[in-house]
């Protein structure tokens, strides 16, 4: 079997990781901005103040992107470049960067995948409490209404929150990302419930007001384990632990995300461990928490570790494993289990939106970048999910992490995940040999695999 005809081969950005221009054409600043210059709380201190210059060089970008063969570009808004202090007066000049850049991908041939919030909240917000603060979703709504009010009559697919686990769980609960905070399980419970209230009336907006119908999805990244082995016991025990609230770390699970908004309720374990603590919702709450969506969206990298084995290493470890140099094991089957255990729990097309590994590519002295290790990495990842499709899972599409390199948070510039290489001194771009690689994968719908 191969992959469905009208299937989405694509990549994905997020708008502080490229963008720069931070403070330009009336932009306001974001958390990211604030706090990743200071304390090291970024490798080497680095900002996204100029990434990858994006903001500036959209048409070479997009020229790139044609030349790949991209059927589909996720992007996301910065939500303080549309609405500087976050509610209130809209900057129209930030506004348009993102309608021009609608008109430009459509023109290119490429559907374009809007996420509304990658992480860059704006700063005038979080001086009020941010997700803390039980206003904080109608605050977002506002935004929400701006942005699908503008770009809804081209824009068909929507992402509304990426990767709710690291918004608390890297941002406020380990405090490795802006705003580096860690706050305790009373705050974070009520920041999560904001959160997903944030996404339901996002949703709720978009379903209703989108110009053309819209196609919506919500993104939380995949935590999932593999199973030891065929057994239906291990199989049963990589689900249970993929589905765990995982005690204090619960802002990183997947269930504590997605089953309120595919369920309509909390984990149990979740009252187990937290008992009056977990926020009540009302009725009407709960409607637009369980807005129905169109697809679910997942970044998938590496497998979880599961305890520690005999010889000191998590279960997905051994001496010697390959992992990419960020340090995240490659474990292509991740791809298929976690696809399957979505599916079976939530019952919707899954799209991949991210995937991909982080390597210290260089410009060789041919003058190109020979990336075979990522080139093996995705055909691996690729060949899972297509597997994921021949067991009867949906598939809706593939965006590769990422387009190009960028601003890896907290990693600065060390880690490079791009199809296309940036050089950081001149901003030149050079696309990989995984670029034309995947060029011929798209070009094939994935025969080539
Ligand atoms: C994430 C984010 C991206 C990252 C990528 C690599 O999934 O963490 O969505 O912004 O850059 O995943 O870490």
């Amino acid at each position: 079997m191969s992959f469905p005809k009208d299937f989405l081969w694509g990549a994905a950005t997020a708008a502080y990781q490229i963008e720069g221009a931070y403070d330009e054409d009336g932009r306001g600043p974001s958390i990211w901005d604030k706090y990743s210059a200071y304390h090291g709380n970024t490798r080497y201190n680095e900002t996204g103040h100029v990434a990858d210059d994006h903001y500036h060089r959209v048409d070479e970008d997009i020229a790139i992107m044609k030349e790949i063969g991209l059927k589909a570009y996720r992007f996301s808004i910065s939500w303080s470049r549309v609405i500087p202090e976050g509610v209130g007066k809209v900057n129209e000049t930030g506004l348009k960067f993102y309608s021009d850049l609608v008109d430009k991908l459509i023109a290119a041939g490429i559907e374009p995948i809007a996420t509304l919030y990658h992480w860059d909240y704006p700063y005038a917000l979080h001086r009020k409490g941010a997700w803390l603060n039980d206003e904080s979703s109608e605050w977002f709504l506002e935004y929400t209404k701006v942005v699908v009010d503008a770009l809804s009559d081209r824009v068909r697919y929507w992402a509304t929150i990426n990767e709710p686990q690291c918004v608390l769980g890297c941002g406020y609960w380990g405090g490795f990302h802006a705003p580096f905070q860690q706050a305790q399980p009373c705050d974070l419970l009520i920041m999560g419930k904001n959160v997903l209230l944030s996404h339901g009336k996002a949703a709720n907006y978009i379903r209703n007001h989108a110009k053309k119908t819209p196609i919506i999805g919500f993104t939380p990244i995949g935590p999932s384990y593999i199973p030891k082995d065929d057994s239906a016991e291990a199989i049963e025990e990589a689900r249970r632990k993929t589905f765990s609230t995982e005690g204090e770390g619960f802002t990183f699970s997947l269930s504590y995300w997605s089953d309120p908004v595919f369920l309509g309720k909390y984990p149990d374990e979740l009252y187990k461990d937290y008992g009056d603590m977990v926020p009540e919702f009302t009725d009407d709450e709960w409607k637009l928490v369980t807005e129905p969506l169109d697809y679910y969206g997942t970044n998938i990298y590496y497998s979880q570790g599961g305890p520690k084995g005999v010889e000191g290493y998590p279960e997905n470890r051994y001496q010697g494993a390959p992992e990419s140099h960020i340090g995240w094991i490659v474990a292509p089957e991740v791809m298929y289990w976690s696809a399957k255990f979505l599916y079976e729990r939530y019952g919707k097309p899954i799209m991949i939106t991210e995937n991909g590994m982080a390597e210290h590519d260089w410009i060789c002295l041919d003058g190109k970048v020979h990336d075979t290790y990522r080139i093996d990495y995705t055909h691996r990842y690729l060949k899972e999910f297509r597997r994921a499709a021949e067991d009867g899972v949906p598939l809706a599409g593939y965006l590769h992490w990422s387009f190009m390199d960028n601003y890896e948070w907290a990693e600065g510039y060390t880690q490079r995940f791009g199809l296309v290489y940036v050089d950081y001194k001149t901003l030149k771009r050079t696309i990989k040999d995984s670029g034309y690689w995947y060029r011929d994968v798209i070009a094939s719908n994935g025969e080539k695999l």
